[in-house]
């Protein structure tokens, strides 16, 4: 097989910032020691959790916490970052001046994403999104960082399940690298993916059924009626628990993935982060020819209102999220 390994793709690729090279090798760099953590499992004796919560009151993992310090250590070296912000910190991570000093971007990032399932050998991930440091500034405040999903320079996630992955954009399509642990490369696996536009396969937590609006109940409700139903074909169901593993289901087959607002987290706008979870797999869904919605607008239009914000999430095949759209507005 001829072989194109993540530096040589890097090396080719039309990127908008030159400074991407760098910063996508380092966080490809970072992923690989997490999945040398992860991979290793109750190896290490680190599958249990803390005493400590995270900004979003989960009971952190030590994974979570380790994965945190690999991400920020690793990628902080280049020299490429004015800032980085984490679901596992509460406030911008403080960067040393030597590194921070010349650094013209901001990463922002989940270090474990479901990691509920890492003691179960389930598949988990970390997302990462690159946006610009203002100009001129050299010590990010939270609201350097509060730009909307549509200036991200860079996105994606490492996915580390039966193989480990690493799938990103910079604008130019979606590309998937799967690590060659013989050699230590990522290589070129996934080209250029795209999202089949119709699909019969939804990803929901059906555990919150009582607690959605009326629009999902609706929309659910008419997927479960199958081909006697009003959409006339049967739908199957997935739920993985990490958000990870269901995009990148999505990018291979196709199908819609729901976290919408409920009675139970009205208050806290949803479930999942728009920062370091729903932006960048917003910009990977669209790239890879999705849609991404909040059930009002589009993800990547959302103007940021907190570092931790959180927004409904409906993603995946267009046919499935333009109808969706048709259930909110009717
Ligand atoms: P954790 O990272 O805390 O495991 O949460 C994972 C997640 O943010 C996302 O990856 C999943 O899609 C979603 O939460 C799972 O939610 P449920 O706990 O409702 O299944």
């Amino acid at each position: 097989m001829n072989k194109t390994t993540l530096a040589e793709f890097l090396t080719h690729a039309e990127l908008a910032e030159p400074a991407l090279r760098g910063m996508i090798t380092d966080i490809a760099q970072a992923c690989k020691a997490i999945a040398v953590q992860v991979n290793k499992g109750a190896l290490l004796g680190t599958m249990g959790s803390l005493e400590a919560q995270n900004v979003q009151g989960e009971t952190q993992k030590q994974l979570d916490v380790i994965s945190n310090d690999l991400f920020l250590q690793m990628n902080q070296q280049g020299g490429h970052y004015a800032g980085m912000a984490s679901e596992e910190m509460d406030e911008p991570y403080v960067m040393a001046e030597r590194y921070r000093q010349h650094g013209r971007y901001l990463l922002l990032f989940d270090p474990l994403d479901g990691s509920s399932n890492v003691n179960l050998n389930l598949s988990v991930g970390t997302i990462f999104s690159i946006l610009r440091c203002p100009h001129g500034i050299s010590e990010p405040l939270v609201m350097d960082f509060l730009q909307p999903g549509s200036a991200q320079v860079c996105a994606g996630y490492a996915l580390y399940g039966t193989s480990t992955m690493l799938v990103l954009t910079t604008g130019q399509g979606v590309h998937g690298f799967t690590l060659e642990h013989d050699s230590g490369d990522f290589v070129l696996t996934h080209a250029s993916m795209q999202i089949a536009a119709s699909s019969n396969e939804f990803a929901i937590n059906m555990a919150r059924q009582r607690w959605w609006d009326a629009p999902v109940q609706r929309y659910i409700a008419d997927c479960q009626a199958g081909s006697e139903g009003p959409l006339g074909k049967d739908y199957n169901m997935r739920w993985v628990a990490s958000m990870v593993a269901e995009v990148h289901r999505i990018l291979i087959r196709g199908g819609v993935f729901m976290y919408p607002v409920d009675a139970k987290t009205r208050e806290a706008g949803g479930r999942l982060r728009l920062m370091y979870e729903a932006n960048p797999m917003a910009w990977l869904v669209e790239q890879a020819g999705g849609l991404a919605s909040d059930g009002q607008q589009r993800i990547l239009d959302i103007t940021p209102q907190g570092l931790h914000q959180r927004v409904p999430v409906y993603l995946g095949s267009r046919d499935e999220i333009q109808r969706m759209a048709t259930y909110f507005n009717a």
